[in-house]
């Protein structure tokens, strides 16, 4: 394979003259200009290939590695990746920030403005998507070898505008400047089917193997992004498939004919699949398309991962020894069902033991306890689109049936729960059930998660299969969320530990603790918070128009808008604020700027229409000269990866207040803490993980856990009766619908009332009073100046624990059993 001999003998420099002279170099040969007459766009992509050149040789190198040691590889099948910025991470990673510096003020521009071309591919809509690039980031540091599949989207998430406070979406662009980030592989193209029918297999007649001529191909072709490690020399790779139609789309007939337009109707159609993400979170629209993008990434990524295989392997026996799959919730589960006709029809593989290759090669993270957003998809529908599928998923069904009925005799309702197959009106296949049914272990994202999944959702299959059953809690990226977020805290914590050992080893945070005592450290803790801050201010003066005080209390509640996660109750407090600061105007209080970021799924109305009073909220008190001296309300639009990184490191209160039970874990309540904001929040989700490790006394806790809201629902939950019951509250939703908001008119936002009164799902009524005072709590140690920064330092230094890296051992070693390989420099 890849002989040292076959690669360019002196690869790339290593020093500022030989980056200095690649640079030029790139930009004469690349772009076809010089410096005199190179463009913005022209001076990023330029760099951005000088910096990659230098990855392309550990990716080489990393690629022989592997080649030579045949190891067991982890492949993750994911829908979604939100990586982020890729030019900052990857001059940190290459370590040559310090000489694009010195290049760069030589020429007379600033990184800060190349930078602007940097999109991010915003690849995904949220958590999942987040957390599948930062577990790609702690897999190759950790050198693990493992490569990420998922689609290549044409257009990504939308990108959110206001207008009249409004959420108007705008498509996401992303490739406009070219991708100077990503690799074709056109050699690697897969052949993906679609509908059509089956026919008996005359090699197995009768048997369970047949035939499928899909009514309808689709080519898959590879782009690779690399993807670094940090400190180490491994660049592994995450594969994007990319639709385009096969060679014979194209109706010469037509053509022609001089229908010229109706001679691409197939193209179109085919490269449609991979046109644009769909921008749910956690509710499924359950649309064609939808299941269409699902099987094209898994069909195009088994064959890969085949391909892979056989090039050191041969037989099936060691297929399971030497592929781990993780499916990142229920979207590439289809794989399943792949991997069974791959193994049965197209290799002749017997079912037993194709089941059994199959069921040691996944394993399935399910990252929700929202009922409705594990996916089910009509049967009807998949008969249709996927014929073979559906009776590979009879077959598996009625085996696993078998085992239900021998394991409770004479129980017939377990099979039907259990069942991959929901009856009904339509019948409807189950996607959990399958994932859990063909994979070794299933794991939970936080542990009351997990212990709620097998207590609740998927109860019955924690009860026959308790083994499979495991929990593997976030983690978060230290190089990305700290280091790059925050230089200066991320220079204070080094100069306090001696060294950047931390940014691998993020247990050594600890270390602060005991600095946590020394007012000098302290006050230069505040001061690196004090510059943030300031930086965000800037920020967000550009972005809104609004002008923030750097000195106020810098409130953050940042994550997609959904009900169960609860901005309304933060919108209530804010707005209860506002009362008490028009009822008594003279009175002192802690001036505060609340921070809202975060998209509503295009089709969510109740959400949208919060959007537009969050807005309308800031609108009148940003304006009010009375309110605006102690509060402000920010609603900087098109919250993503790249704004992520400018809020956190500013950020001195996290909000994390989702409805007990129905948060899975979180991300961004660990990427907060991690930045030493204090989180006021639920017992939810990894909060409760998060306190458990900062300490009871460092974290601000409210609310009724889990337990209660299960008991408050199943005793009648009315909404009505805690607004009649709470002076403050009441006035709040008063507010709101006296059109105060809505220059008078009271229809306007009649709806987020109606909802708040009359449903509240989520219970923020419920909570709001506790909410309310534990907020007065947090002003009251907001005051203390000392004390709260000591709590902040402290946050930092316990939340060594939600590093993605720790998250990616514990895979390894209780899911995946592989080991690294180190890449020689
Ligand atoms: C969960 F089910 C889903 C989904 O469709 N999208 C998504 O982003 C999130 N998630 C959870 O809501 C978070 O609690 C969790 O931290 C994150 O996934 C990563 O596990």
């Amino acid at each position: 394979m890849t002989e040292a001999r076959h690669r360019p003998r002196r690869t790339v420099g290593d020093s500022l003259e030989d980056f200095e002279r690649d640079l030029i170099s790139n930009l004469y040969y690349q772009r076809g200009t010089t410096i005199e007459s190179a463009s913005g766009p022209d001076g990023y992509h330029t760099l951005a290939v000088t910096v990659r050149d230098r990855l392309v040789d550990r990716y080489a190198r990393t690629a022989a590695a592997h080649y030579a040691a045949n190891p067991r590889f982890v492949y993750y099948l994911s829908a979604e990746y939100l990586l982020g910025r890729q030019l900052r991470q990857n001059l940190l990673y290459t370590d040559t920030e310090r000489w694009v510096r010195p290049i760069a003020e030589d020429l007379g521009v600033s990184l800060e403005a190349l930078e602007v071309y940097d999109v991010e591919p915003g690849l995904g809509n949220g958590g999942l998507g987040r957390l599948a690039a930062c577990l790609l980031d702690s897999l190759a540091t950790l050198d693990i070898p493992a490569v990420g599949y998922g689609i290549r989207y044409e257009f990504g998430i939308f990108k959110q505008t206001f207008r009249d406070g409004r959420q108007v979406e705008r498509p996401d662009d992303w490739t406009f400047y070219g991708n100077p980030w990503e690799f074709p592989a056109p050699d690697d193209r897969q052949l993906v089917g679609f509908y059509g029918a089956t026919q008996p297999d005359p090699r197995d007649p009768g048997g369970l193997r047949r035939v499928w001529v899909p009514g309808e191909t689709v080519r898959g072709e590879p782009r690779h992004m690399l993807v670094p490690g940090y400190g180490t020399q491994t660049v592994n790779i995450i594969r994007l498939w990319q639709a385009r139609a096969s060679r014979e789309s194209f109706d010469l007939a037509r053509f022609g004919v001089g229908q010229y337009v109706e001679a691409v109707d197939d193209i179109v159609r085919a490269e449609n699949i991979s046109k644009v993400l769909y921008p749910d979170d956690s509710t499924e629209p359950g649309r064609e398309l939808r299941l269409k993008q699902q099987y094209f990434l898994v069909a195009c990524s088994l064959r890969d991962i085949i391909r892979r295989y056989r090039l050191r392997n041969s037989g099936w026996e060691h297929f399971a020894d030497k592929v781990v799959i993780q499916l990142n919730d229920t979207h590439p589960v289809m794989a399943v069902t792949e991997l069974m006709r791959l193994l049965v029809d197209e290799h002749g593989v017997g079912w037993d033991e194709a089941w059994d290759i199959t069921r040691r090669t996944f394993n399935y993270t399910c990252h929700t306890l929202l009922p409705e957003a594990l996916e089910t998809w009509p049967v009807r529908l998949l008969e249709r689109l996927l014929p073979r599928h559906m009776e590979i998923i009879y077959a598996i069904n009625h085996f696993f049936l078998e085992e239900v009925r021998a394991a409770y005799p004479g129980d017939t309702d377990m099979p039907r729960r259990m069942s991959i197959i929901q009856e009904g009106d339509e019948r409807r296949v189950r996607m959990a059930h399958l994932a859990v049914i063909g994979s070794t272990a299933v794991n939970g994202v936080a542990e009351l998660q997990t212990k709620l999944l097998a207590e609740t959702t998927l109860h019955d299959f924690a009860v026959l299969w308790p083994e499979r059953f495991h929990n593997v809690t976030n983690g978060v990226t230290p190089r990305r969320f700290l280091r790059m977020a925050n230089p200066r805290l991320s220079e204070l914590i080094t100069g306090a530990l001696g060294d950047e050992g931390w940014l691998t080893d993020l247990e050594r945070l600890h270390g602060l603790g005991t600095h946590a005592d020394d007012p000098d450290f302290r006050a230069a803790w505040r001061a690196v918070k004090r510059q943030n801050k300031g930086d965000l201010a800037a920020a967000v003066e550009r972005a809104t128009g609004v002008l923030i005080d750097p000195d106020a209390l810098a409130d953050v509640m940042i994550k997609r808008f959904h009900e169960y996660k609860r901005q309304q109750l933060k919108l209530l407090h804010v707005i209860t604020m506002m009362n008490r600061i028009r009822a008594d105007p003279q009175a002192t209080y802690v001036p505060r700027t609340v921070l809202f970021g975060g998209k509503a799924a295009p089709g969510y109305l109740a959400m949208k229409q919060l959007i537009e009073l969050v807005n309308a909220v800031a609108g009148v008190v940003n304006t009010d000269p009375v309110l605006a001296r102690h509060l402000r309300v920010v609603f900087p639009p098109d919250y993503n990866v790249t704004k992520a990184q400018f809020v956190i490191p500013a950020a001195d209160l996290s909000e994390q207040i989702s409805l007990a039970g129905k948060e899975a874990s979180g991300t961004g309540n660990m990427k907060l803490a991690l930045n030493g904001a204090l989180t006021i929040g639920t017992l939810d989700g990894a909060n409760i993980e998060i306190r458990d490790r900062v300490g009871a006394d460092n974290f601000f806790l409210f609310g009724m856990d889990a337990q209660a809201a299960a008991d408050l629902r199943r005793s009648g939950y009315s909404p009505r009766a805690y607004y009649e019951a709470d002076f403050e509250l009441r006035l709040a939703v008063d507010t709101i619908a006296s059109g105060a908001f809505a220059k008078g008119d009271r229809d306007a936002f009649a709806p987020v009332v109606d909802a708040m009164l009359h449903r509240d799902e989520y219970m923020a009524l419920a909570d709001y009073r506790a909410y309310v005072d534990c907020q007065d709590t947090v002003e009251q140690a907001w005051l203390d100046t000392e004390r709260w920064t000591r709590m902040s330092i402290l946050n930092t230094a316990r939340c060594g624990f939600f590093s993605s890296d720790r998250t990616v051992r514990e895979y390894c070693e209780r899911i995946w059993k592989v080991d690294p390989v180190r890449v020689n420099p």
